[in-house]
């Protein structure tokens, strides 16, 4: 129980209610480790507001009594975003947007719908598809990631290859600011350019400028006819060919990813299931969906490229299997380890030449780590996953995000910055545009209330 004597336990039982606000380290406990188990921090509540009145009162009582608001959503960052700082300095408090679940009436005429931030990227996806719509969006953590995280990180998975990221389906949102005043727009109109673009602002701000707590979401048409093909290559060089000729070739390509021979061997062992392909240094896992059966369109641009082997799934039951290869990466890895998890983007022409120089670039700082690499071929995004390094060290970060930024990529794609990266980010933003972010930090939350630490450096 909290110490009723506490301003900002009172502030925040008065805020969400008493049974809201959670003191005992065990029930916290869940709240302040991130998914990785390499960030984490102590909370003095994590609090769970209902509605968005919740959470602006929470916010307000944290202003007042100077504790840190660290805004967490189905708690599946992979960055230390969403968790409590190791060394905050002020009381810090987790806001769990988790009960602001609703999901409205699927709207037919504009294809948008509006979502709680606590709705489930999977809860979404079945309410869209009873409406013959598609959120456009999807990735492993689908059961736990809500959709305040999903656009307050900007996530994309393997589908952004055709529907774009997170920020693409925000048709606009709602979010609670610093000081507790409440942002809306949510008319779904798809032309208004009255003005700065706030609700575009705080997509991939990270908790930092505003709690987003609600989402209009624009979704796509569902394409219920699907076929995925697991193709094993002899190089990357070849992967990103055949991706050039899938470009033309194969308008239903939704999805092309990749993993490595090291990476799936790891997944076999912690699965416990034979290899369903011939052997092969790159393995490429593309999804074609259509109105009808794309799975002759599909042959005939494999063919196209050259490909001669490869496994076709048409069935939900063996597609969902070639995609449990490819998403079962994550556990895969955790299960070996803590890991050092670098999410970058790089240029398709210099993928190869990256994936080559990762090994030697991670062995030069940490001898006896093991580089575990897979992601989105499709645009570029590389999940680099160290194993063996520890928790704390973070000349490997360094060593692979400068490696990054030298081969013309990003060094955050779509996982964010969070508390992982922010001291790196001035390797791929300049001083100026720097400068420009922390004024706008500066404007809207000048006493850093929101989630201090992440993003920028
Ligand atoms: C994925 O693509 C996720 O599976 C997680 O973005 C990547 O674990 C990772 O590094
Ligand atoms: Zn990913």
């Amino acid at each position: 129980v909290p110490d009723p004597t506490d301003p900002l336990a009172a502030g925040l039982r008065a805020a969400v209610g008493d049974a809201h606000v959670l003191a005992d380290p065990e029930l916290r406990a869940g709240y302040e480790t991130d998914w990785t188990g390499r960030f984490t921090g102590t909370a003095r509540f994590v609090v769970r507001p209902a509605d968005t009145a919740e959470v602006a009162a929470a916010v307000r009582a944290c202003a007042a009594h100077g504790a840190a608001v660290i805004p967490q959503g189905g708690n599946t960052g992979m960055v230390g975003g969403g968790v409590p700082r190791p060394d905050g300095a002020r009381p810090q408090v987790v806001l769990s947007l988790t009960r602001l679940d609703a999901l409205g009436a699927v709207d037919p005429v504009t294809a948008q719908v509006d979502a709680g931030a606590g709705a489930t990227l999977a809860a979404l996806q079945a309410h869209a598809a009873a409406a013959g719509l598609d959120a456009g969006l999807d990735f492993g953590a689908r059961d736990s990631a809500t959709l305040g995280g999903i656009v307050a990180a900007d996530a994309g998975g393997a589908r952004a290859l055709r529907h774009g990221t997170a920020r693409a389906h925000v048709a606009g949102l709602e979010a609670v600011l610093a000081d507790g005043a409440v942002v809306s727009r949510r008319n779904g109109l798809l032309k208004d350019n009255a003005g700065y673009d706030v609700p575009a602002l705080l997509v991939g701000s990270e908790g930092t400028l505003g709690v987003v707590t609600a989402v209009r979401w624009r979704l796509v048409p569902r394409l219920p006819a699907r076929v995925a093909a697991l193709v094993p290559l002899p190089s990357v060089e070849r992967a990103v060919a055949l991706l050039g000729v899938l470009r033309s070739r194969l308008p239903a390509l939704e999805a092309a990813d990749f993993f490595l021979a090291a990476g799936l061997q790891l997944l076999l062992e912690h699965q416990r299931i034979a290899a369903p392909v011939a052997a092969a240094p790159v393995y490429v896992l593309l999804e074609c969906a259509d109105r009808a059966d794309p799975t002759a369109e599909l042959a005939g641009a494999l063919e196209a490229a050259g490909i001669e082997d490869a496994v076709v799934a048409d069935d939900t039951a063996s597609r969902e299997r070639l995609w449990r290869l490819r998403e079962g990466h994550a556990e895969a890895i955790a299960a070996a380890g803590v890991p050092h998890k670098l999410d970058v983007g790089v240029p398709a022409a210099r993928l190869a030449e990256f994936l080559a120089r990762v090994p030697e670039t991670v062995a030069a700082v940490a001898p006896r780590a093991r580089t575990i690499l897979f992601g989105h071929l499709g645009d570029g995004n590389v999940h680099v996953n160290v194993l063996g390094a520890e928790p704390g060290d973070d000349r490997v970060d360094e060593a692979v995000l400068r490696l990054a930024a030298d081969v013309g990529g990003t060094i955050s794609a779509e996982h964010g910055v969070g508390i992982a990266k922010a001291r790196w980010l001035g390797l791929v933003r300049g001083e100026a545009e720097i400068a420009a972010m922390a004024a706008v930090k500066r404007a809207l939350d000048p006493a850093a209330v929101l989630n201090p630490g992440v993003l920028l450096p």
